[in-house]
């Protein structure tokens, strides 16, 4: 039986709007009021007119990555076959200098996974096993500011967990203060909100601590001991993640679970030396920064060879996909959120809200074909800035 080969692979991008922005070290905050924004979908189409999209913010798939790696690399092959796809682009970026970045192979392997789902009328999630339906999910806190009534305090932290309890969550995890924030980073502060937190929400809430990515090794232990006390779930990124070494030091002095790495390059290779050295507790990988959900799925396997859980980086629905496969990622991070932002509002490109979370805090797994990702085609083509 011929199988039809992809024919077209296309950016269309399009103006819609946002209610975040970054600050100088690309941490996200709130908008007061929503912002002009571009957003992305790489489409590949067969030769039968089947299609499979992936949604991003911002214009990271550029002519030249497009032109140069992947046209070439897709065009006229069979879209079925994206473990042949995948690993072609993966050898392609060792000559690409940086140019063939890991999320370009993560937007292609999420519309390739999003064009099985339309190929076979099942939901993506189901074609990668459904091991689950539905996933709870912590609600992931914004970095900390200065914002009054924002997350500028303690006690603010305090004020929006409670929220997100009565919304539904049964997990909370704080990102607290970094710079440029004037008065950052400071751990002690930042155990002040994790006290905070944990005193306003009570015993049974899980809460999880992601601070400054930069701490040294004393401020990192400070801030593990301090957690022990108020029986945090796990830790993240309290430092340099270039130092594998000081996760070790680190992970083998407390009882608090340190959760990484996060931000490192080598996709499942370098989580593999992660695992075997016992530096992290739980691996962590997010599908954008590992290259998509076929590598992510990867390093959720070698964590389960480790007797580990692997916890999904980031919100969208192709972790929604990933979860639906790997038994022992345990999380949706619904992220960032914001006291002055209302989730439940989806943005204007989006037919509704695909990740929201029931009373119980569970998101509820698609049963569309493909990723599910609610985009709200007619809107798109009415604000459409260009198609190449
Ligand atoms: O804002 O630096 C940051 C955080 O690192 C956040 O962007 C990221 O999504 C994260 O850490 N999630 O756990
Ligand atoms: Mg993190």
């Amino acid at each position: 039986m011929s199988s039809a080969v992809i024919e077209t692979v296309s950016i269309t991008e399009f103006a819609t709007t946002t209610r975040n922005w970054k600050d100088s070290e690309g941490h996200d905050h709130a908008s007061e009021e929503p912002r002009p924004a571009t957003g992305s979908i790489l489409t590949v189409t067969d030769s039968d007119g089947v299609s499979g999209t992936c949604l991003f913010a911002g214009d990271y798939l550029r002519p030249n990555v497009m032109e140069e790696f992947i046209r070439p690399l897709l065009i006229g092959r069979d879209p079925i076959r994206r473990e042949a796809i995948w690993h072609d682009l993966y050898l392609a970026q060792r000559g690409a200098y940086g140019v063939l970045h890991d999320r370009a192979l993560s937007f292609v392997d999420q519309a390739l996974w999003d064009y099985a789902g339309h190929r076979f009328g099942q939901p993506t999630w189901k074609l990668l096993g459904g091991y689950r339906d539905r996933v709870p999910a912590y609600a992931s806190t914004m970095c900390g500011d200065d914002v009054p009534g924002g997350l500028g305090s303690p006690e603010d932290y305090a004020a929006f967990a409670v929220k997100l309890v009565e919304r539904g969550f049964t997990a909370v995890k704080l990102h607290t203060w970094m710079p440029p924030v004037s008065f950052a980073p400071d751990a002690k502060l930042d155990i002040r909100a994790c006290a905070a937190v944990r005193e306003a929400v009570g015993p049974d809430i899980k809460l999880m601590l992601d601070s400054y990515h930069w701490y040294n090794r004393s401020d990192a232990l400070y801030l593990a001991k301090e957690l022990e006390k108020l029986d945090y779930l796990w830790m993240e990124e309290p430092m340099d993640e270039y130092s594998m070494s000081s996760y070790k030091w680190l992970a083998d002095q407390t009882s608090t679970l340190i959760a990484g790495p996060e931000s490192v390059e080598g996709k499942f290779r370098s989580r593999a030396e992660w695992a075997a050295s016992g530096s992290v507790d739980i691996l962590r990988v997010g599908v954008l920064s590992a290259g998509g959900i076929t590598p992510a799925l990867k390093v959720c396997a070698l964590a389960d060879a480790f007797g580990m859980d692997c916890e999904l980086h980031g919100s969208g629905m192709a972790s929604i996909a990933a979860l639906g496969a790997a038994h022992n990622a345990r999380w949706y991070e619904t992220s960032l959120l914001h006291p002055h932002i209302d989730y439940d509002v989806p943005p204007p490109h989006l037919q509704r809200v695909p990740d929201a979370i029931d009373r119980d805090g569970f998101v509820i797994f698609p049963d569309e074909p493909g990723l599910g990702q609610a985009i709200d085609f007619e809107y798109v083509a009415a604000n459409t800035t260009g198609v190449r």
